[in-house]
């Protein structure tokens, strides 16, 4: 048997919870088109009869700007440390910048095996890939590249089987089942943000938090959860909220087709939104909304 962990890095909004979602079969990590999408490290398991890979999803490398992104980021690094191997991704219909070869550079200074996932390549020009692998070719960095689309599941698979060699020989960490580290509350929170990160712009769904007040299983199955989606600003609660209500409406019916879908039964949800001014920069609120720095383990 082959088991171990694999660090999953790049820049921002590059598709690496997508691709880990792909490689793992189940959505284990929210994704939208919108950077700073993941703020935690979330673990997300595939278990075959020979091997155990655990991903390690981690948020997306950004200028930092306030606490809370300047502790995603020593989230990012610190769970870049104690794993078998580094898969950095990269956004190929971006282009590979220098930037990226200044962070390849970075992580492989941990002496840990790496290799590159060079991922959306189902929206981009083909003739472009070969130029790509020329730079990486010429930048004298000792990686593999593998152009994949996580969208198309386009070369997961070679993927997923090189990353199974890689992995040391030993026994499973986590049982047959277990797909996350996170529990079904944190998913139910994520999903509400995600659907916020889906509709709205600019910098709402980026001052957003989400507070489970109720989580529970009424006698007749129905899961009564009730939550506070809170914002930064005042102006940023009208937009949430919308004309008579109809915005939030809108984001929480969507979000309640989805936790339905994800706990496999009925939901109903209520939704409030508050307004904590700054609470991005507030560590007593970082950490009251559930985000908590990663040390290296
Ligand atoms: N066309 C295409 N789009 C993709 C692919 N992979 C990801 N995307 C899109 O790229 C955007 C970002 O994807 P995420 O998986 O959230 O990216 P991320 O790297 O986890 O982003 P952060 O968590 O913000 O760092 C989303 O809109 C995805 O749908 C792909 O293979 N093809
Ligand atoms: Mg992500």
């Amino acid at each position: 048997m082959r088991s171990g962990y694999v660090a999953v890095i790049g820049r921002a909004n590059a598709g690496k919870s997508t691709l880990i979602n792909v490689m793992v079969g189940e959505k284990v990590s929210i994704v939208s088109p919108k950077p700073q999408t993941t703020r935690d490290r979330i673990l997300g398991v595939l278990t075959e009869a020979d091997y155990q890979l655990v991903f390690v999803d981690t948020p997306g490398i950004y200028k930092a700007r306030n606490a809370l992104t300047d502790m995603m980021m020593r989230t990012t690094d610190a769970s870049a440390k104690s794993v078998d191997f580094i898969l950095y991704v990269l956004d190929g219909h971006e282009g590979v910048r220098g930037e990226d070869f200044e962070l390849i550079k970075k992580y492989k200074a941990l002496g840990l095996p790496m290799a590159v996932a060079y991922t959306k390549i189902d929206i981009m020009p083909k003739e472009n890939i070969p130029l790509d692998m020329a730079k990486f070719a010429d930048s004298g960095l000792d990686v593999d590249v593998f152009p994949v689309s996580a969208r198309k599941g386009k070369n997961v698979k070679a993927l997923k089987e090189f990353l199974v060699k890689q992995m040391p020989e030993g026994e499973k960490v986590f049982e047959q089942d277990v797909v996350s580290d996170k529990s079904e509350k944190f998913m139910i929170s994520e999903i509400m943000r995600e659907k916020i990160l889906l509709k709205f712009d600019k910098e709402i769904p980026h001052g957003i938090a989400i507070v489970i007040n109720t989580f529970e299983q009424n006698e007749n199955g129905v899961y009564e959860i009730n939550l506070d989606i809170v914002c930064e600003r005042a102006n940023h609660k009208a937009i949430l909220i919308g004309k008579q209500g109809k915005a939030i409406k809108e984001v929480s019916s969507f979000a309640r087709q989805d936790m339905e879908k994800f706990l496999g039964g009925k939901v109903f949800l209520t939704t409030y939104v508050k307004v904590k001014e700054d609470w991005r920069d507030r560590p007593g609120l970082i950490r009251e909304y559930g985000y908590e720095e990663v040390k290296q383990d």
